[in-house]
């Protein structure tokens, strides 16, 4: 998309739902403060008292009326992806799709407003971005067929199979109820005791140990539907479809050290990073993709499409790229429309429609419950965030805050006094929503298909998948995890689980746990899972690849980007103006951010005698929160080789696999600390400084160094 496309876009957009929200913004400019009913406030600052020292008086209506309010101001928090971050954006969509499903929005060339939530699960609404978590994507697009909710994952996978499960799985993963400790991790107990009784979670954990659940950013990471949905044509044939979003940035993580440490300097740094970015213009963009899977192909596949602990390989079925998400606008107000947004899998549009995953039909009724409690009633719809932009009609009436005011005397249908309006839709113009006609035929049971009984091809899959530095990382994770784990038993309860997906991993786990890991799964796994299949563990399964390349995060050569990185330019007082603006003019060029950071803020002289206002000191910044950094030539060298902070940042910036870039006259200073050349260790004398240093970038990080030095920082 183009910028003189964007621009279009925004201004359609700005026709649509920014209208419909600017209705509701208020402006405080220019205004006289007043009570919540209006009247004009002549003094905020002191309670009505009977005399100059009191007692108050209960007749003071105006400090009341701003007490009732702030008694208030807090709502129940989502149960589960409490803490998120939201932006507006557009969706444009670029395929003809027509022969698979009727959705307006879907339709070519077509530009839809909408608004997208990233989140954490686990954690409390005030907890730090950076947990070791799957994160929440989700999309609500305003459609000209009413509001449609792509309420995803970051992972294309879940830990449990049937809504029967997830309050259980929640309970154990949120804080322990004795102590309400530890705050958004899964490391401890009662997490690993549930999983490990329930081997169903093989996949997803492989997932969750990954890098992909500690992200670089919100803009770099993928997007899932998770489930199997259902497109449906004109003629109401279905067409099987999972949804994928695709960063144009890459898909990229921090190193668990890493997180651990941002978590302490910036908790905020996941929502920081998108909110910094629109603000600047670097929008974030998505690709959509669909994988489309005839019903005809419904028991092609060695798993079920039905089961949520399954992804398709795109091996077998590839991935279309059919539209576009750019996020362009920050929310005016975070409690208005970030924590009232009202997100539902049921909110779906003609032409899209839910498939018989168990897991997904158990959400159909979770979130708008949710949403009744957390919102207040039922009236939610009508806050301006979730208002569809073509407006509602229907004879729903009352309840708490209702704010529409419907007109007339009718609140019912069939009628005639208001000659039978709001009316049928399918009636007249053949636009309604119609579920898709499937033929069903079974008996009504609890339980649980066979079908779902291999819970260990694909966790090896995705570990087979992984590049060797990767696999690194998912042994740590396990072991970090599981260290964490006081009881025993649940490690060698989850080790047995590892080893039935790949003994290597077993082991290498084990040997940090001080375990050899148990050949066969634990009696009560097998009970466990026994509930679900009395012949469990069924026959193996063969499946269709034992790798996929989309798995691994690993930058293809050549394919990466440093666009929005942010590069520390390490100065103080006599750097060199012209060292630093050669490099920032190179990485500026590519689109990534310079920022100086010095031993004090304010103003620093340059070795050339100019001087220039720093915003931020090795006091404030922590070497965890930037990309790359770059120390630039000139007298500031001196005092950089005693200033600790600064050789702690280099030291930390190398062993987290950073680029790091030096001017000729710097390059001593790498001495100085425990770096040792290597291709991410750029010196001007023997490197071409720039292109190296971004080349360099554009593979994200240095992995391989974490095997031949670890160092200390
Ligand atoms: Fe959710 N989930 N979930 N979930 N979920 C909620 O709804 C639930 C599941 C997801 O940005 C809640 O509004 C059940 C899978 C996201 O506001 C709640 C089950 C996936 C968000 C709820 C699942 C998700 C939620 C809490 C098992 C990936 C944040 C607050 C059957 C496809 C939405 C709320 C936002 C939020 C229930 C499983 C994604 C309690 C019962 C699988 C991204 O209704």
């Amino acid at each position: 998309m183009d910028q003189t496309r964007t621009a279009l876009d925004m201004k359609k957009e700005k026709n649509l739902k920014t209208a419909e929200i600017d209705q509701h913004l208020v402006d405080n400019s220019q205004q006289i403060m007043t009570t919540n009913d209006g009247v004009p406030i002549s003094d905020n600052n002191n309670t009505l008292k009977a005399g100059e020292r009191g007692p108050s008086l209960q007749q003071d209506h105006i400090y009341f009326d701003k007490l009732m309010h702030f008694d208030r101001e807090r709502i129940p928090e989502r149960v589960v992806h409490a803490r998120g971050s939201g932006a507006h954006g557009i969706f444009e969509a670029t395929a003809d799709l027509s022969q698979y499903t009727s959705a307006a929005f879907l339709k070519k060339g077509t530009v839809t407003p909408l608004f997208t939530r990233f989140s954490t699960v686990a954690g409390f609404k005030g907890s730090t971005d950076l947990a070791r978590d799957v994160r929440g994507f989700s999309v609500k697009f305003y459609t000209e067929e009413g509001n449609y909710d792509l309420v995803g994952n970051n992972i294309p996978v879940f830990f449990i199979q049937d809504a029967m499960n997830f309050p259980d799985l929640i309970h154990a993963v949120k804080p322990e109820p004795n102590n309400e400790m530890p705050q958004a991790a899964s490391a401890h107990d009662t997490f690993w005791d549930f999983v490990s009784l329930m081997p169903e979670s093989a996949h997803m954990i492989m997932w969750t140990m990954s890098d992909r659940a500690i992200p670089r950013s919100l803009r770099m990471m993928e997007g899932f539907g998770v489930h199997t949905f259902k497109f449906v044509n004109a003629q109401g044939k279905g067409t099987f479809v999972k949804f994928h979003w695709k960063p144009r940035l890459g898909v990229h993580s921090v190193a668990w050290n890493e997180a651990q440490k941002i978590s302490g300097f910036d908790a905020d740094f996941h929502r920081r990073d998108l909110y910094e970015a629109i603000e600047r213009g670097d929008f974030p963009q998505w690709d959509l993709g669909v994988q489309l899977i005839p019903e005809a192909d419904e028991f092609k596949y060695s798993f079920d499409i039905l089961d949520a602990t399954k992804i398709v390989p795109e091996e077998l079925v590839p991935v279309q790229i059919i539209g576009t998400m750019t996020l362009n606008r920050n929310p005016e107000n975070f409690f208005a429309e970030t924590e009232q947004a009202a997100f539902d899998p049921g909110r779906l549009v003609p032409g899209i429609d839910v498939s018989d995953d168990p897991l997904l039909q158990g959400r159909i009724f979770s979130y708008m419950d949710t949403q009744n409690y957390r919102l207040g009633g039922p009236n939610f719809h009508e806050l301006p965030i979730n208002r569809p932009v073509t407006g509602k009609h229907n004879n729903q009436k009352d309840g708490f805050a209702r704010s529409e005011i419907p007109k007339g005397a009718v609140s019912y249908f069939p009628n005639s006094k208001a000659v039978g309006c709001p009316y049928h839709a399918m009636l007249n113009d053949g636009v309604g929503f119609e579920s898709h006609k499937q033929a069903i035929d079974g008996s009504k049971i609890r339980g649980r298909s066979d079908s779902f009984a291999d819970h260990f091809t694909q966790a090896r899959l995705f570990f087979n998948s992984q590049s060797p530095e990767e696999q690194d990382h998912m042994v740590n994770a396990l072991s970090f995890e599981l260290s964490k784990v006081n009881d025993v038993n649940i490690r060698k309860r989850e080790l047995a689980i590892l080893n039935q997906i790949d003994q290597g991993l077993a082991k290498n786990v084990g040997t940090n746990l001080g375990l050899t890991p148990p050949k066969e799964l634990d009696p009560l796994t097998l009970k466990f899972a026994r509930q679900n299949h009395p012949q469990y563990p069924l026959k193996s399964v063969k499946p269709e690849v034992d790798k996929s390349a989309a798995l691994s995060m690993k930058v293809k050569d050549g394919a990466g980007t440093i666009k929005s990185r942010k590069v520390a330019f390490l100065v103080d007082n006599g750097a060199s103006k012209s060292s630093i603006d050669k490099m920032k003019t190179a990485l500026e060029s590519e689109g990534a951010q310079a920022v100086l950071i010095a031993s004090h803020v304010g103003k620093i002289r340059f070795m050339e005698g100019t001087e220039e206002d720093i915003q931020h000191s090795y006091l404030t910044e922590a070497s965890v929160c930037y990309d790359a950094f770059f120390t630039p030539a000139g007298e500031s060298v001196k005092t950089l080789a005693q200033n600790a902070d600064y050789l702690h940042f280099i030291n930390e910036g190398y062993r987290h696999c950073k680029v790091l870039a030096f001017a000729k006259d710097a390059e001593g200073l790498a001495e100085r600390s425990f770096i040792k050349k290597d291709k991410g260790v750029i010196f001007e004398s023997k490197d071409n400084l720039t292109a190296d240093f971004i080349a360099v970038m554009k593979d994200h990080r240095v992995w391989e160094r974490e095997k031949s030095r670890k160092v200390p920082s």
